[in-house]
């Protein structure tokens, strides 16, 4: 069996076809939200690379514009890569990108619109003096790119971090600047550490107090963040010393999802920072090619701190409800040990939003299987694959099977959910999506992603919340509002379009309760192409 034509997403970002990666330079001018993203013009596999352009009024519906900045001169002619914009006080956006020069060496450009008064600033305008940031003497030219939006400091200079690395150490290098035209590094960077080269940094307040550094690991293909002081006067940045920075930090989402970037949405009486990550696909390339496109952009997520200040959370921006038609609801079912149902009566299942939340009954949590020590030194990962969805357990393995075969999910599921632990007294809560019955296609990655979910189900009364945004080849889950976010890439033969079904599933011993549960068939967004004006829901 081959991948499907049909696991096209219906409400996840995705353009006509070819190959599309990170987003970029997202922001939000005169009401227009603007994306940009990564984008090869010839066909379904990286390369070509362009800043490909989409504007919104609500980030639901998209009018795809031409790309906006692609190769035309030394600077940038092998390539377009990755960057961000800034606004300027006089509110005149400014991009900066790698551009990859005639001899390949990663060089830092701007660009500025045109014409201020077309909210879609459709054409943009690279200066000559062009690249503004060139890698200093003894610097790998090959590893040092995709600038973050600046920031202004106490004395008026504007700064921002470019992703690199020394040998194996990835940095985040720090820039200043009067004019954002000449540029110079700072004596040390913002921060390092020992992971290889760091993609795609990203930088930004979450309160008075705090700040986040986000990086993209090139050799993991993963995301970790720090939480931390920013000193605005001395640019030092101190990551929280309870907190993991490395490899064992923590992140975004522990799927597939990479090279992220927010911007601040100042467009709304509340202003919100918007979290926007790329899904890359997890089927073999020649599918892609099959196909004709490659990649898709996650759900824009609203990023706020979490209560104890320890860690983000994420929710997916509020407009994507206005997506949310026909609707099920279940209440108060018990799903005893070893049971399933199927949440019936949607159209469809395989373009839908799923909210739930699951309570264990106080005597029941005695059943929760002992936390192995030696599971102290693995990542939830780990754990997961060692006790997939379909190991037994004590309290859960308990959740969703999602774009399920409607032969009971015999032939295909993927399984969204959660495993308790006892752990001396108290519990452990893992998030797992298990995609290893997703498809019956051959030649697809189907890796298990988990994290560890910190809710403290004493104080919950044994509830759990889950939310799981399905879109055909897309399964993007919240754990507990947003603690813990595991998106994943599937490809299902059977659970296509109006064949696939939705079940809660208790693989544990003890029974669980799904208190409620909701399940939103969901429209299409609309994805036009350049017309007059975005369409307004
Ligand atoms: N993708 C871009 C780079 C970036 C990488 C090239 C991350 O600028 O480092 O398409 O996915």
């Amino acid at each position: 069996l081959t991948v499907d034509d049909g696991l096209r997403t219906g409400y996840h970002f995705q353009p006509p076809k070819h190959w599309i990666n990170d987003p970029n330079g997202v922001m939000c001018y005169k009401g227009v939200y603007h994306l940009f993203y990564q984008y090869n013009p010839k066909g379904a596999v990286w390369g070509n690379i362009v800043w490909a352009h989409a504007v919104s009024t609500d980030l639901v519906d998209w009018v795809m514009l031409p790309p906006a900045i692609y190769p035309t001169a030394p600077f940038d002619v092998n390539g377009c890569w990755s960057g961000s914009a800034t606004m300027l006080p006089d509110g005149t956006p400014v991009i900066m990108y790698t551009g990859i020069d005639g001899e390949n060496r990663q060089v830092q450009n701007v660009a500025y619109p045109k014409d201020l008064s077309d909210p879609y600033l459709r054409e943009w305008v690279k200066p000559d003096y062009n690249p503004v940031i060139s890698p200093g003497p003894g610097m790998n030219a090959t590893a040092f790119r995709d600038p973050t939006t600046a920031w202004q400091g106490p004395d008026g200079l504007w700064r921002l971090v470019i992703g690199t690395k020394d040998n194996h150490r990835g940095l985040a290098m720090l820039y200043r600047s009067r004019d954002f035209k000449r540029w110079a590094p700072a004596n040390r960077a913002l921060h390092s550490g020992d992971t290889g080269m760091w993609e795609c940094p990203d930088f930004y307040p979450v309160n008075d107090t705090k700040h986040v550094l986000k990086v993209s690991l090139d050799l993991t293909r993963f995301e970790y963040y720090t939480l931390g002081e920013y000193d605005r006067d001395t640019d030092t940045y101190t990551p929280d010393p309870s907190l993991a920075d490395g490899n064992d930090g923590l992140r975004y989402d522990y799927g597939n999802f990479y090279a992220s970037k927010t911007f601040l949405d100042t467009s709304k009486q509340q202003q919100r920072r918007v979290l926007w990550g790329w899904a890359n696909e997890s089927d073999s390339t020649a599918a892609d090619i099959r196909k004709g496109w490659a990649g898709v952009q996650a759900i824009p997520r609203k990023v706020t701190l979490s209560l104890d200040g320890k860690q983000l959370v994420q929710w997916p921006v509020a407009e994507i409800e206005s997506l949310r038609g026909a609707h099920v609801n279940v209440t108060d079912v018990l799903v005893k040990s070893g049971h399933h149902f199927e949440v019936a009566g949607l159209a469809s299942s395989s373009q839908a939003d799923v909210e739930a939340a699951f309570q264990v009954m106080d005597m029941d949590m005695d059943k929760a299987e002992a936390f192995d020590p030696a599971w102290r030194a693995v990542d939830a990962q780990a754990v997961c694959v060692a006790r997939g969805a379909d190991a037994k357990g004590g309290v859960g393995p308990f959740g969703l099977w999602v774009l399920a075969s409607d032969d009971g999910g015999q032939e295909e599921r993927t399984a969204v959910f959660f495993r308790v632990f006892k752990d001396g007294g108290k519990h452990v809560v893992l998030m797992c999506n298990d995609p290893s019955l997703s498809s019956q296609a051959d030649g697809l990655y189907k890796p298990t992603f988990a994290g560890f979910v910190d809710v403290d189900l004493a104080k919950t009364g044994g509830k759990i919340a889950l939310r799981t945004l399905i879109d055909h080849s897309v399964v993007e889950s919240f754990g507990e509002y947003g603690k813990t976010c595991i998106l994943s890439r599937v490809y299902p033969t059977k659970a296509v379009g109006d064949k696939a079904r939705l079940y809660v599933f208790n693989n544990g011993e003890s029974d669980v309760k799904v208190t409620h549960l909701n399940a939103y068939e969901m429209r299409s967004a609309n994805i036009t192409s350049d017309a007059a004006e975005p369409t307004s829901r």
